[in-house]
């Protein structure tokens, strides 16, 4: 497969103004009609002769071509492979194109295809190039017209923008035109047909305007959709308040589907979303699910703006569109719920998965120079690492200097395709700031190391920080500059309050790191103080200073800003598990850490702190992030020591387990507002602390709480205790009840996949085997593969990692099947397998050798191609 850089972009040597579509739906042979209105580009850069249009197309048959109403001959065009090129004589015509597609053996989920009887689409990136032949690039932006007929068992024919026509064909099939007046490019176009309910309701903006709001799905899910709708309310309020952003068609529609390869996809007015990150209801939703339904349809909202109304002008600008709604529907979500929870949930995430794929064989920039396959690069390095480079600039600017750079932005470049660069002259121009030095966060791969060190002079009383910073070498990019990285401080003194920075009475400081070793004084300090350092994780770097235990104690108790006062946690767990892996690998005994036993038992017992926070600093840290501690992986030392502490703590203090337990476990109807969440959470921690003791009286606890069956929370976190800790007859016995009562609900039984294939004594590859042979397994359905064989590949690290390599081998073979019907999936899957250089000697030969057979296996497609190939490159 060819290389695509972004060296080589070019404007589009044409641009089509209009595009009116019309769509003869039937599985097998979808008829697609399209007539452009295509012109010459007045800004290509070309010569005065017409080139020849570029017409993207893929598994297309095409049944003819007409310009300006003429039949054009054979001789006028060249069908190649991933489209067609069309000799051109005029600077503007009309193009008539007519195709015809398959939706039914699409399983690709790219283009047209079929969920469960329904039509539905998913053009980004490159998807449409599978409808019909088309300049498909995001810098060509048009208005588009689209008329679907079909039979009338699908009596719901859905498309982008306004309804302006529907009516019954002289055959008696259903007909609906729909009008879309914003100019967008063919990656936001989608389509929807199906014997579909929806649920309305409706949201009159800041100016006045009344906008309908339509969430459709299945007829069995019609009592899953109301907290999408709300969450979507809140989102639309929100992004006027915080963005001063408004809603600009008079409808705006949400549809469910079950096969999905993302989570969402933000389609202009016509939104379409993986079921499971749409429908709840309490008895069927975690507070989790819940949680993600409102960030997902915000963000999809979000992009209404930042990603539709300005787009990006290709798709090396990904991170333009994606890292900023990210970081939007973060801050909503903080607005929402708990700010420190969310904050140290997002960033569990960004040290756990995006600095493993920073420090991986497909390592590339926030704003990547190249790629095979674009579909490869919605990763969590343009998502996460992305959003927090837009927080970077949130914080060097302040909230109000950062409101008044989008509000350029989206002022400038409202129905324009842009780069990143844009957007970061918006924030310069309207704040006189200057971000030269901070566009490194763009190019530079790599996650960054800070190492911290300090002094302080009784005498002169001052204090002193010296910084360097280091980002190490990544595939393709060396001797990396010096960063512009912003780091918030704060000194605690003695008493554990923050000590005033200056004369004004400051305590908190963003320090502007920007040379590899930096040093900054603070004067007037009266006593030696403690730093408490990238508090609120304000950069997404390594930070190394020396805290002992001690000290780590103290910002456990004392620190003001509770992000880290959770990372102190956690480091102090980090550095026993360290220290635990080390004495397991010697064969010497291993000892529980007192200093850690001591730390959480006074966090289980403050009782002022909100209970979320409690919950999330009685997690240690799992697996998967202990492999980030740098140096080899070695798995069996990483279990033995996590077990070995998990159980330890939880029998050391099972009282005080019980008595917090005993004190949440109060009946009260299921509301999925933050407090209560937070109260489950806690609860639902200490229940598997409390069943990790393997007491028979603990499990009758969860055994209890399973029955009492009120909420998916409680009776997913009950079920999963029983599943890990108890006898596994009995767990199959509450496994097989469970699955009884919720065989007809897609989400559960999706959650009791997962539950079972990430379980790390109950998930063995013999049962992983076995589920996938069950009647609701569904290898076509991405869901369920991500549940099953997801779960044990990516959330079961002690399974996963078996030592006889049976783990990797299973996931060969799986890869390779999927690959055959979804690459983007296959692609996505494989990840555990493309880290095998960081394992230990033979842990890294299996892996290895396991690549090796993917990559052996026969043609690959380019997506899994591009992977497999950097990863053993
Ligand atoms: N644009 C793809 C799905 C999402 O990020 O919203
Ligand atoms: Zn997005």
């Amino acid at each position: 497969p060819r290389t695509i850089y972004l060296k080589d972009y070019r404007a589009p040597e044409y641009l089509v103004d209009r595009t009116e579509l019309t769509f003869d739906l039937d599985p097998y042979a979808t008829l697609v009609k399209s007539r452009l209105s295509v012109r010459r580009n007045p800004d290509a850069n070309g010569t005065d002769t017409l080139p020849a249009l570029w017409l993207d197309g893929v598994d297309l048959e095409l049944l003819s071509i007409a310009i300006d109403g003429e039949l054009l001959p054979a001789h006028r065009y060249t069908e190649k492979p991933g489209g067609l090129l069309l000799n051109v004589d005029k600077s503007a015509f009309v193009l008539e194109v007519q195709t015809r597609i398959a939706p039914e053996a699409n399983t690709s989920l790219e283009g047209l295809y079929l969920s469960n009887g329904m039509y539905c689409t998913q053009c980004e990136a490159e998807g449409f190039r599978k409808i019909t032949f088309y300049p498909d690039r995001p810098d060509v932006m048009s208005v588009f017209t689209t008329t679907i007929v079909a039979p009338a068992n699908y009596p719901v024919l859905l498309s982008n923008g306004n309804k302006i026509d529907s009516g019954t064909t002289a055959d008696g099939r259903l007909t609906v035109t729909w009008e879309d007046p914003f100019a967008k490019p063919s990656y936001l176009f989608a389509l929807v047909a199906g014997d579909l309910q929806f649920v309305e309701d409706r949201f009159v903006t800041c100016s006045g305007r009344e906008v309908t709001l339509q969430l459709y799905t299945e007829p069995k899910n019609i009592g899953k959709c109301e907290h999408a709708m709300t969450s979507l309310k809140h989102s639309m309020k929100w992004d006027e308040e915080v963005y001063g952003r408004e809603y600009d068609l008079d409808i705006f529609m949400i549809v469910a589907v079950d096969h999905f390869n993302m989570g969402a996809m933000e389609n202009k007015g016509l939104n379409i979303f993986n079921s499971a990150c749409v429908l709840a209801s309490p008895e069927t939703a975690t507070d989790a699910a819940f949680q993600r339904i409102e960030a997902i349809v915000a963000h999809e909202y979000f992009h209404n703006w930042s990603g539709n109304r300005v787009t990006c002008r290709d798709w090396f600008q990904l991170s333009l569109k994606e890292g900023f709604t990210v970081f939007r529907d973060a801050e909503f979500s903080a607005d929402m719920n708990s700010r420190a929870v969310k904050r140290i949930e997002d960033v569990t995430v960004l040290r756990t998965a995006q600095f493993a794929e920073d420090a991986g064989p497909m390592a590339h920039p926030v704003r990547p120079d190249s790629y095979m396959e674009i579909s490869n690069f919605y990763t969590l390095t343009v998502y996460e690492k992305g959003a927090e480079v837009v927080r970077m600039i949130h914080t060097i600017l302040g909230a109000d200097g950062f409101r008044r750079g989008s509000d350029l932005y989206f002022e400038r470049h409202d129905g324009q395709a842009v780069t990143c660069e844009d957007f970061i002259v918006a924030m310069e121009d309207a704040n006189g700031a200057d971000l030269q030095q901070f566009r490194r966060w763009y190019s530079q791969a790599g996650t960054p190391v800070l190492d911290v060190e300090d002094t302080y002079d009784m005498e002169t009383q001052e204090y002193r920080l010296t910084i360097r910073q280091h980002t190490p070498d990544s595939p393709g990019q060396v001797d990396k500059l010096p960063l512009h990285i912003p780091v918030s401080i704060a000194l605690l003194g003695r008493s554990g309050s923050a000590l005033p920075l200056d004369s004004s009475g400051e305590v908190e400081r963003v320090l502007h790191v920007t040379e590899t070793c930096q040093e900054f004084v603070f004067g007037n300090i009266p006593e030696r103080p403690l730093p408490s350092l990238l508090r609120g994780f304000s950069a997404p770097v390594k930070l190394r200073y020396g805290y002992s235990v001690e000290q780590l104690l103290f910002l456990m108790r004392h620190d003001s800003d509770p992000f880290n006062q959770w990372d102190a946690g956690q480091r102090l767990a980090f550095d026993a598990l360290s220290s635990l892996q080390q004495a397991y690998r010697n064969g010497t005994e291993l000892e529980l850490p007192e200093s850690l036993i001591d730390g959480l038992s006074a966090v289980l017992e403050n009782t002022r702190l909100d209970p979320a926070l409690v919950a999330k600093m009685l997690a240690l840290p799992s697996a998967q992030e202990l492999t980030e501690q740098g140096g080899e992986i070695d798995a069996p030392a990483i279990i033995a020591a996590r077990n070995f502490v998990r159980d330890g703590v939880a029998k050391t203090l099972k009282p005080q387990f019980r008595a917090r337990y005993e004190a949440l476990n109060v009946q009260k109807p299921y509301c999925p507002t933050a407090s209560d969440i937070a109260e489950r959470s806690l609860k639902n921690t200490c229940l598997s602390y409390l069943c990790a003791t393997g007491d028979q009286e603990m499990l009758a606890l969860a055994e209890a709480q399973l029955a009492r069956d009120d909420n998916m929370t409680d009776s997913a976190a009950a079920l999963a205790a029983l599943v890990e800790f108890g006898p596994a007859d009995k767990a199959q016995a509450h496994l097989d009840a469970f699955y009884r009562q919720w065989q007809q609900d897609t989400q559960v039984v999706e959650t009791w996949f997962g539950l079972q294939s990430s379980s790390p004594t109950f998930g063995t590859l013999d049962r992983v085997r076995a589920l996938m042979q069950h009647s609701a397994f569904e290898f076509k359905n991405p869901n369920k593969v991500r549940a099953v064989i997801g779960g044990f590949a990516m959330r079961n690290f002690a399974q996963f990692h078996a030592p006889d390599g049976s783990g990797y081998a299973f996931l060969a073979e799986q890869v390779i099947a999927l690959d055959k019907l979804n690459p983007q999936i296959a692609a996505r899957i494989v990840t555990p397998l493309t880290r095998w250089r960081k394992y230990r000697a033979e842990q890294s030969t299996q892996i290895q050798a396991a690549l090796k057979t993917v990559r052996d296996s026969g043609e690959l497609s380019r997506d899994l191609y591009e992977v497999v190939s950097k990863s053993l490159a």
